[in-house]
């Protein structure tokens, strides 16, 4: 059995029906503190409830990425396993699964494993976990995959639009100078994800469609030509749509699919943020 594993970066929370027969898919969570309370982002994590008592905390807030143990546990689900982490630039999962990876080697010799760096997050991690199980839907090997994987991944890209950065910022996630820009009222930051993994800033918008058209433009911009989007949302499902009809207004074959954001993403993408992933060719 194939198994793909990820961290709750990844908001997709189960795969497509016909795939759940192909691979074994695991979420292994981040926790978010909320004060003294600490909130398990797995598949039960009421996203809403948990943005309410987040905007109604006035302290300290956070989030720790996942143990060694607990992508080790994921991994045992199976003998081929892909793991795929958040940014190890912005996380320590990476760190965390590479540690069980080594003792999965150590103690499971017989089984696979291949443990790789999204250098992004989110729904760009998804094209990433798609991948995979069209590839062992039609066949590939291990190996095959684990190749066509690394090379599918210089073709996936991850775009965002914040309207505010306090949670990068307060966790250290972004400098504080980045972070103001998002601070100002009516003002919308459009992102990237770097080759390197980092947040990095394009734009500074005003106005309510402008960031949905700078969005659109940066994926022309970048080569996109009708390929595979994913669109993540917090509590933005109207302009997750109007990006989608954009889209699809200009490529009428393209698949574009829209997903809330799971916990983790919502805590840092914060309400109204975007997040698009896509695939040039
Ligand atoms: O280890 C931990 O506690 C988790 C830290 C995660 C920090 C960054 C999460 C970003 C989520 C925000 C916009 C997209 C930024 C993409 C940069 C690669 C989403």
């Amino acid at each position: 059995m194939f198994g793909i594993v990820v961290d709750s970066s990844c908001d997709l929370r189960s795969l497509a029906p016909q795939d759940t027969a192909l691979a074994a898919y695991s979420r292994v969570p981040l926790k978010l503190d909320i004060g003294e309370t600490q909130y398990v982002d797995d598949e039960t994590l009421d996203v809403d409830a948990f943005l309410e008592a987040l905007y109604a905390y006035p302290g300290k807030t956070g989030s720790a990425a996942p143990s060694p143990q607990e992508w080790l546990s994921a991994y045992e689900k199976a003998e081929e396993v892909f793991a795929i982490t958040i940014t190890s630039a912005l996380s320590g999962s990476y760190s965390s699964a590479m540690v069980a990876a080594e003792m999965f080697r150590d103690t499971r010799p017989d089984r696979k494993i291949f443990l790789f760096d999204s250098k992004s997050t989110g729904p760009e991690m998804i094209l990433q976990v798609r991948f995979l199980a069209d590839g062992i839907a039609a066949g590939k090997t291990f190996e095959q995959l684990k190749e066509q994987l690394q090379m599918y991944s210089a073709r996936t890209h991850l775009l965002f639009a914040l309207e505010s950065m306090d949670n990068l910022v307060k966790n250290g996630r972004v400098s504080k100078i980045v972070g103001k820009l998002a601070g100002l009222l009516g003002i919308r930051i459009v992102g990237q994800a770097s080759r390197e993994g980092t947040l990095e800033v394009l734009h500074k918008c005003r106005g309510r469609l402008t960031a949905c058209e700078k969005l659109l433009e940066e994926m022309q911009g970048k080569g996109y030509s009708g390929g595979r989007v994913i669109i993540s949302h917090c509590q933005q499902l109207e302009k997750a749509t109007y990006l989608k009809e954009q889209l699809q207004k200009k490529w009428p074959q393209c698949s574009v699919e829209i997903l809330p954001t799971g916990g983790l993403c919502s805590y840092y993408a914060e309400r109204g943020g975007l997040l698009v992933g896509y695939e040039t060719p």
